[in-house]
């Protein structure tokens, strides 16, 4: 089954948390296909916090929608996620945004995912990997502007970076250390 998640992290080494979340979905043995990198102005929570890396992966997955969710929340836990405040910041989010031929409305496990449509962090990158899931009008819908969202980078085979644009305090695959590092 060919299944979405939105990836994001704004808290430590992000470029990391992202390689490391992939990489973990790659070993599950899925076909996974990322999205470019965006960073983008935090939504929601204390204005304080910093800006988030946030990516898409396609993954087809033999994985039912419930032990996916198992899946997105070891990898949240092994990156050192801690859910103290709703909106706060997190080393690292795996959302599942939408599985083929699957809806929920349980709390828990609620699919289509029930804010993407409308944040320009999930709609762009989601936007790269399926136009066409995503509405065509979304840009005059959601409010976007080019701070809040801007590509950064790539993550490419086994999640090497090609990254463009400032690296952050904290985080290692930026362009501080250049492509391909
Ligand atoms: O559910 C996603 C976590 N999250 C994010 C995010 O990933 N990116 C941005 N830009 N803002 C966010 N607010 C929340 S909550």
């Amino acid at each position: 089954m060919e299944a979405y998640l939105g990836i994001g992290s704004n808290l430590g080494d992000r470029w990391a948390h992202l390689r490391t979340a992939l990489a973990g979905l790659v070993v599950l043995d899925a076909g996974v296909v990322v999205s470019p990198v965006y960073e983008t102005a935090p939504v929601g929570g204390p204005a304080s916090q910093g800006p988030h890396l946030n990516c898409v992966a396609r993954i087809d997955t033999e994985l039912s929608p419930r032990e996916l969710l198992g899946i997105a929340q070891r990898l949240e836990a092994e990156a050192g996620r801690v859910r103290e405040e709703r909106w706060g910041p997190r080393t690292l989010d795996v959302d599942i945004l939408l599985y083929e031929g699957f809806t929920s409305d349980d709390p828990e496990l609620t699919v289509p995912h029930p804010r993407m449509y409308e944040r320009a962090f999930v709609l762009a990158p989601l936007e790269d990997l399926a136009a066409s899931l995503v509405p065509g009008d979304w840009h005059t819908r959601v409010a976007v502007d080019r701070d809040s969202l801007r590509r950064v980078g790539v993550l490419l085979g086994p999640f090497t970076t090609v990254a463009a644009g400032r690296a952050r305090h904290g985080d290692s695959g930026g362009p501080a250390s250049g492509p391909g590092c």
